[in-house]
């Protein structure tokens, strides 16, 4: 069952950035879609389970980002 969670991701400004931190979480095991709003930082992600916040909080660090 896919389950979907929006998280807040601050410091992007343009599409590249959300690019960044689309395929850093598109990494993660499980994930199957990852939607950025850049005006909001709003970032929507939908996965086959449950995902561990910090390793998304990982996987946008690493991307050069932060959520909040
Ligand atoms: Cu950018």
């Amino acid at each position: 069952m896919s389950q979907q969670t929006v998280y807040t991701v601050t410091g992007m400004s343009c599409g590249h950035c959300a690019a960044s931190v689309t395929e850093e979480i598109t990494a993660l095991g499980g994930v199957s879609s990852v939607e950025v709003d850049l005006s909001t930082g709003a970032v929507t992600v939908t996965s086959a389970g449950e995902l561990d916040r910090g390793a998304v909080a990982d996987a946008v660090t690493e991307a050069g980002y932060r959520l909040t």
